[in-house]
């Protein structure tokens, strides 16, 4: 019977642990301001992009209004948007990303 209790009890405790922790997406936004070289430079400095990749997002954000930068636990999703958000705002640019659960 306290086989049965301990098993049961393990059981429990280590369920939660193997959940994935729910996803976030970081979506930046298009605005009419702030200069394409910057984009490009946050997207390499904050969702460490290469120049071809980070190029190729700012320019579906700049064309469809918005684009995913990144997929992560929401911490650091958020982290990174007040960041990004925090960055332009220090340099005199509208830009600005939003956080959203995945799916
Ligand atoms: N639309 C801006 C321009 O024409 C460029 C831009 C791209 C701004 C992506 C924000 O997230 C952005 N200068």
């Amino acid at each position: 019977f306290s086989e049965d209790l301990d098993s049961h009890i393990l059981v429990r405790q280590a369920e939660p642990e193997l959940q994935a922790p729910p996803m976030y997406q970081v979506i930046m936004l298009n605005d009419d301001y702030t200069p394409m070289d910057f984009v490009v430079e946050v997207l390499e400095d904050f969702f460490a992009m290469g120049r071809e990749r980070a190029m190729q997002t700012m320019l579906a954000v700049h064309r469809q209004g918005q684009a995913v930068c990144g997929v992560f636990t929401r911490d650091v999703a958020e982290t990174k948007a007040m960041q990004v958000g925090q960055y332009a705002r220090e340099c005199e640019h509208p830009l600005q990303c939003e956080v959203k659960p995945e799916s």
